[in-house]
């Protein structure tokens, strides 16, 4: 049993923390935010993610995880605080794991281990985490053991895959990564996989960025389908029907707070990258080809009021880091449009949300953003009544388009262009 001193008590550190206090050791959790803390001591989890309430109940009950504001003695350190981007020079922002290695080197013993689970560019676990620890006098890899072992779960599933996946481990030597090994695999059921740091690093936003490119492949491949009367939906599947194609989807441009952050991370020290900032700048304008899509059906039209469906980044989770929607309501608003929002999922956002009827009453033009489970069951003849005038912008192509038309709506989809379909009937 070891006793774990986790910085940073979010997306990742929490259920971290809760895995490792439920699983033979004792858990510190620490985070500067003191409502944060409360709440976790209470039993409550302040954003939504599937088990970890029940999860954090049982890790409480069973007195092994306790939050707090201050760090204190401990075997085994783990960082999982936010590595943002700064927007500006898009660059890691590492001023997070800079303060948690600070407050780590007044601790810090002989014999004890430090974990950094954020993502981090690639060189920052021995050129800026390293230095700062052996500020304590000891040495890395001789006094204390040094891993980086980034977090790979999906955000909506994170529990499942944190058990499951398999993860990679790199070590400041053999030594570290060695015993992480044995720690981790207190829960982790998937195969732990020992490297050095470095490779850890890029591992991590190499997979991040090959998703990343992948889905502007798609986009731009969405655009050629739509100035070239194709349907790339159709294309995709049965593009992917070969043994060694797997094209993702397109859609509105890339959210969360990986995809969308973690390519910069890796262009941000390289003269030699390309690809990766031209797929982040693809994504990027996204929004903008949803509001010419836009645009182009209500031409002619005064006084405009569009219906975002959907502002979460992804598909049926309440989370819109870095959503594509917001720069979407942004543009649509700098065209004169008003924009009116509903999303069940998300509770808080920069603009107001409103039920579906609101949103939809005396709308213009719905514009579905999310992929949501449930706008599938959306009734085209109950919103057409509200509406002004019944347009559709699907641009993750999961709605019956038929049954729209058949409730009276002009519908366009991105990637679909005018006309596709056999040449002769
Ligand atoms: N998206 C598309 N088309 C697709 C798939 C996704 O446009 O075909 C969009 C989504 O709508 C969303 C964005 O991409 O806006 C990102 O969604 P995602 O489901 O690809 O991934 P994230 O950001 O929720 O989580 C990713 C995962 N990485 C990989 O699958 C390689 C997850 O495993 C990582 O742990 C996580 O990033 C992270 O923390 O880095």
């Amino acid at each position: 049993m070891k006793r774990f001193c986790v910085f940073g008590l979010g997306y990742i550190g929490l259920p971290t923390a809760c895995l490792f206090s439920t699983h033979g050791h004792t858990v510190i959790g620490v985070d500067s935010d003191k409502r944060v803390v409360q709440e976790i001591n209470k039993g409550k989890v302040l954003f939504e993610e599937s088990c970890l309430q029940e999860l954090l109940k049982t890790a409480l009950a069973e007195n092994s995880l306790v939050a707090k504001i201050e760090p204190e003695i401990a075997d085994v350190f783990l960082i999982a605080v936010p590595t943002p981007l700064d927007k500006e020079t898009r660059m890691a922002d590492l001023r997070y794991v800079r303060e948690a290695a600070n407050a780590i080197s007044r601790y810090i013993k002989r014999g004890n281990m430090v974990i950094l689970e954020s993502t981090v560019p690639p060189g920052a676990c021995e050129k800026m985490l390293l230095p700062i620890l052996e500020e304590s006098g000891l040495q890395g890899g001789k006094d204390f053991h040094l891993v980086h072992c980034p977090e790979r779960a999906i955000p909506g599933n994170t529990i499942h895959e944190m058990v499951h996946n398999d993860r990679i481990i790199g070590g400041i030597d053999r030594k570290s990564a060695e015993l992480a090994r044995e720690l981790y695999s207190s829960f982790v059921e998937g195969s732990l996989y020992l490297t050095d740091l470095r490779t850890a690093e890029i591992v991590k936003l190499m997979e991040n960025t090959f998703r990343d490119v992948n889905i502007a492949l798609a986009n731009e491949f969405a655009q050629i389908g739509e100035e070239n009367g194709m349907n790339i939906w159709e294309a995709v599947e049965l593009a992917n029907k070969h043994p060694r194609v797997e094209i993702l989807k397109p859609g509105p441009g890339v959210g969360g707070h990986c995809l969308a952050i973690d390519p910069w991370f890796l262009a941000e020290n390289s003269t030699s990258s390309r690809i990766i900032a031209f797929a982040r700048e693809i994504n990027e304008s996204m929004p903008r080809h949803v509001l010419t899509l836009t645009m182009e059906l209500l031409k002619g039209m005064k006084s405009v009021t569009v219906t975002v469906l959907g502002v979460a980044y992804k598909a049926d989770v309440g989370d819109v880091r870095e959503t594509p929607a917001l720069k979407f309501i942004r543009l649509a608003q700098g065209e004169g449009y008003k924009v009116k929002i509903y999303d069940p999922y998300v509770k808080d956002f920069e603009y107001a949300l409103c039920s579906l009827e609101e949103a939809a009453r005396g709308s213009d033009c719905l514009v579905l953003i999310t992929d949501h489970s449930m706008f599938k069951q959306l009734d085209p003849v109950k919103l057409s009544r509200l509406m002004r005038s019944k347009n559709l912008v699907d641009t993750r192509n999961i709605l019956e388009h038929e049954k729209w038309r058949e409730a009276g709506f002009e519908v366009r989809v991105l990637g679909v262009g005018a006309h596709y379909g056999y040449t002769k009937s």
